[in-house]
């Protein structure tokens, strides 16, 4: 039935097909009152698990199955069995959604290939691959900076607006509310960014100058809760070279496993003050 009424379409409408390049195809309607032709790009072996428009359907060629695409409205890609059954038959499924948006949702799979609408989202232009957001209807493209921290329209911005500032590719805010080291650390990892190492003294003066003034302090990302005098960075196993204790720290022992700076030197204290601190995002 579903061929038939393919055919039927064929007869009544202008198609055009053809393959670009050996891994994208064009397919064009003008069945109806808008034209619309959507130049497909093939993702050999992989499947998007997005909302179907429709059961799946029967095909005997990918062109049986973009047509279908064209011809909805809300069709955003197409996923298809990379093989045919015993009679030539693919299935085939129409998405409302495509690999940009639903990215978590794109995975290899050795039984379909997946075919998106060409867009400028396939060049990955988002700085550190954040959402890359089509615009199916003018061929453009937004970033959505979904990782806290970034704004721009290539998300290649720290979000100034909301007190995040730029040192070397990272982005850093002061917070200005109280917590203990791991409740800090905690906060930052919740928004998808870091309690703050440093490993520099050019990032340790950056640091230091988000701090509102010389008496407050604030918690970075060290601790020696492990072993005792072993001090680690949250973000990495070793040390590191730079250091910039104040006076003769860490000089607390077991009871003060926790680091934080204040007008540029660290100090070792107890992990359950209460303190301001400092997130670094995640590149
Ligand atoms: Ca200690
Ligand atoms: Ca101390």
């Amino acid at each position: 039935m579903m061929f038939s009424t393919f055919n039927l379409l064929v007869l009544k409408c202008f198609i055009l097909y053809h393959i670009l390049h050996g891994d994208g195809q064009s397919l064009s309607s003008s069945c109806h009152s808008t034209h619309r032709f959507i130049n497909f790009v093939k993702h050999s072996f992989n499947y998007l698990n997005a909302t179907k428009i429709s059961n799946k359907l029967a095909v005997r060629s990918f062109d049986e199955c973009g047509i279908q695409c064209v011809r909805t409205s809300t069709c955003l890609s197409v996923n298809m069995a990379s093989s045919s059954d015993d009679n030539g038959v693919y299935w085939c499924e129409i998405l409302a959604s495509d690999k940009y948006m639903s990215s978590e949702s794109f995975k290899p799979s050795p039984n379909s290939h997946h075919f998106s609408i060409m867009t400028p989202c396939i060049e990955d232009p988002c700085i550190g691959l954040q959402t890359c957001v089509p615009n199916y209807n003018d061929g453009s493209y937004k970033c959505r900076c979904r990782r806290v921290g970034f704004s721009g329209d290539y998300c290649q911005e720290c979000d100034t607006t909301n007190g995040w500032r730029r040192f070397s590719i990272s982005c850093y805010k002061f917070f200005s509310e109280v917590a203990k080291w791991k409740e800090a650390k905690k906060r930052c990892a919740d928004i998808g960014s870091i309690l703050v190492p440093i490993h520099s003294a050019n990032e340790n003066d950056f640091i230091s100058s988000l701090l509102p003034d010389a008496e407050t302090t604030a918690w970075i990302g060290a601790n020696d809760m492990g072993t005792e005098g072993n001090w680690v960075w949250v973000d990495r196993k070793n040390w590191g070279e730079y250091e910039n204790w104040s006076g003769n720290n860490p000089n607390g022992d077991v009871r003060e496993n926790c680091a934080l700076i204040q007008s540029g030197r660290w100090n070792d204290v107890s992990c359950g003050l209460r303190r301001y601190y400092v997130c670094k995002t995640k590149n």
